[in-house]
């Protein structure tokens, strides 16, 4: 008669082969930009199974969890010789993210953790919490995570243990198994959350999407999406910051927006994803976002449809931090093919599949945002009556 440790074991190995096994499909899309997938390709429960249980029926007669996994999400994404890879943000049910890596061959299932998280280094200064990675293939040849570093406010009141400072961790990597920790991004900025490494040099230096903000949640008089140039890597320094894509009242990027991976180069443009925030009764809303700048000056801001790619929807709107889309990783394929991977309610990580003609013929057709009600009923009666003509 087998031992509960036995049957537990079991079990529990079954159900893990099963999840990592199942085939993910794609949905019916009814706005024709992109499709979503039936199910979310990284969960906490995709943390492998030597990460939670002690295997040895001595230690641990019950077969429990020793150390648990809460969330998979805000994945950084590239492609490697042909294979999809995920480096996401894994939290522990301590609170405390750090990073794995997933590889897939589809891109749309089948992602599996390796055996060991990432193993970070530290700068002299200790990370308390690292996540939200970006993936950068340089022209330099190194493959660059820029990623937030989070740490206690200095100058907190006493008994204030929420407030932090953010600021840009970098290191980088030419297999996503050793990582070289370079000095943090030094800005003038209060806070750093949501840097990016552009992938070119601009004007022989590397060039960042920053995000300029005053307090650790709040954009105060900073926020929108920034723009730097740097001599050099190590360290990265940035003199002074130029806004993109700025904030605007009353839209899905009011309270603050973020650029989400490296953008990608098209015939038409540098093609961005970012995330947007607005305020509701409900609270924070998050939604992903795209717009186009210029191939030769990626600083300057050439199309910006109105309103939110992808916003949450279903078991998408539910999670820790509800109401939450949010990007940081994608894979743009030589054959023009595009996976965006984004988490929902910082809890899981899904993949939506589209092409870069798709997203152009989104982001170049699609009209701006007027910012009035007015104006924008103008807008549709222009289509409508565009439509009308056409069918008649
Ligand atoms: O909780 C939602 C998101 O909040 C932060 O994003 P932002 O800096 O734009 O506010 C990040 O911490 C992100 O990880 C998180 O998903």
């Amino acid at each position: 008669m087998s031992t509960l440790f036995e049957q537990r074991k079991k079990q529990i190995e079954e159900h893990y082969e099963a999840l990592i096994s199942r085939k993910n499909e794609a949905l019916f899309s009814e706005n024709g930009i992109y499709e979503r997938y039936a199910n979310p390709v990284l969960t906490h429960a995709h943390a492998p199974l030597v990460w939670r249980y002690d295997f040895n029926p001595e230690t641990n007669p019950y077969f429990m969890e020793r150390i648990g996994v809460n969330a998979a999400f805000n994945p950084g994404a590239i492609e490697l010789d042909g294979k999809f890879y995920l480096v996401a943000r894994m939290e522990g049910v301590d609170r405390k993210s750090f990073f794995a890596v997933a590889e897939s061959d589809s891109g749309v299932d089948g992602f599996r953790l390796w055996d060991h998280p990432v193993v970070m280094p530290e700068t002299e200064e200790e990370d308390t919490n690292v996540y939200d990675m970006r993936l950068t293939k340089h022209e330099d040849g190194w493959i660059y995570g820029v990623f937030c570093t989070e740490r206690k406010d200095p100058d907190a009141a006493p008994g204030d243990l929420s407030s932090a400072v953010a600021q840009a961790g970098i290191a980088r990597t030419r297999d996503l198994k050793t990582w070289e920790r370079l000095p943090d991004l030094k800005t003038s900025s209060a806070q750093q959350r949501n840097v990016v490494l552009h992938p070119e040099f601009v004007d022989g230096k590397y060039a960042f999407y920053t995000r300029p903000q005053d307090g650790f949640i709040d954009a105060g008089s900073g926020g929108g999406i920034g723009w730097g140039l740097s001599d050099s890597m190590n360290p990265a320094v940035i003199e002074s910051e130029a806004m993109i894509d700025r904030r605007y009242y009353h839209t899905i990027k009011e309270v603050k927006n973020g650029q989400g991976p490296a953008p990608i180069k098209t015939e038409k443009g540098w093609l961005h994803i970012a995330h947007g925030v607005r305020n509701t009764a409900s609270g924070l809303r998050y939604v992903v976002y795209a717009f186009l700048t210029d191939l030769q000056d990626p600083s300057k801001l050439l199309h910006a449809p109105a309103g939110h790619l992808i916003a949450p929807e279903g078991e998408e709107r539910i999670g820790d931090v509800s109401n939450v889309v949010f990007i940081n990783g994608l894979i743009a394929r030589e054959n023009g093919d595009v996976y965006l991977y984004y988490a929902s309610s910082d809890t899981r990580c899904h993949v939506a599949t589209t092409t870069v003609d798709r997203l152009l013929d989104y982001v170049l057709n699609t009209p701006e945002d007027p910012l009035r009600s007015y104006a924008c009923v103008q807008q549709r009666i222009e289509l409508i009556n565009r439509n009308l003509e056409f069918l008649s």
